[in-house]
């Protein structure tokens, strides 16, 4: 039986030292809690990644959810899917999330084949894929590196095949950047996080997540190979892309 997720109250009391965010025990116990009071629309989000990879999955491919967490959009693409001879490859650094995304795949009832995998997504083969996820995984990848990923997922995707790029958004315009993180906040505030709590999870988050402009995402998609790429889904500063090899 997968653990119940408690409420997330981890950044609740003053932190003499904060340390940078990190993915471990403590954050795997809460983690559906707070990606769903801090991501505007995730709840809507992950069942329509099931629907997209419905309809881009192709028989007999690969569909890999990359940086997969607890297995959400691993869980809503084996719903969907249909398609013959699908495999989904599931991909996590943290030991902790893979451990809990075990959990919750072995307690689906659902017949897809799902591979967990530990590791670096850096690290791991991308071959024969018809749909590639990252569901707000690039953001914290190394700025530098995020190309070079890009560029081996275009090469392990068949033609025809789709990235769906899930981000946090940051906007060149001073104005527009004020609203949006305002608004996010407020949509913190409106789900029971405190000005602490707020502030604090911003500071350990501050080396860790760093989000690019929508026009770099479409530059960076361009330059990697995708033919095209565009806006699918948004709510407030967060978005997903769609990117066609
Ligand atoms: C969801 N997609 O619920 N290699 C593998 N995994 C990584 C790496 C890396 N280099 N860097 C970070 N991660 C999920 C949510 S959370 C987003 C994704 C968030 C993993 C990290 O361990 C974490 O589980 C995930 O990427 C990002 O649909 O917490 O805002």
């Amino acid at each position: 039986m997968p653990k119940p997720s408690q409420e997330d109250a981890i950044y609740a009391r003053q932190h003499p030292h904060l340390v940078d965010f990190e993915f471990n025990e403590s954050v795997v116990n809460v983690f559906p809690d707070m990606i769903r009071r801090s991501v505007p629309g995730y709840s809507t989000l992950v069942p329509l990644i099931g629907l997209l990879a419905e309809e881009f999955a192709q028989p007999h491919s690969r569909c890999y959810d990359l940086g997969c967490s607890l297995g959400a959009a691993t869980l809503a693409m084996r719903h969907r899917i249909q398609q013959a001879g699908v495999e989904i490859i599931a991909v996590d650094n943290s030991a902790a999330m893979i451990e809990r995304a075990h959990d919750n795949i072995d307690a689906d009832i659902d017949t897809t084949p799902v591979e967990l995998i530990c590791a670096d997504i850096h690290h791991i083969e991308i071959s024969n894929a018809s749909v590639v996820v990252l569901n707000f995984t690039l953001q914290f990848i190394d700025p530098a590196a995020r190309l070079n990923l890009l560029q081996k997922i275009v090469a392990g995707l068949r033609p025809g095949g789709v990235l769906l790029l899930s981000e946090k958004l940051r906007f060149d315009d001073d104005a527009e950047q004020t609203l949006l993180t305002d608004l996010h906040h407020a949509f913190k505030r409106a789900n029971g996080y405190s000005d602490l709590e707020i502030s604090q999870k911003r500071t350990a988050l501050d080396n860790v997540l760093i989000p690019d402009t929508l026009e770099q995402h479409h530059q960076r998609l361009k330059q990697a190979g995708f033919s095209s790429s565009r806006l699918w889904f948004q709510c407030l500063n967060f978005a997903s892309i769609l990117a066609l090899k």
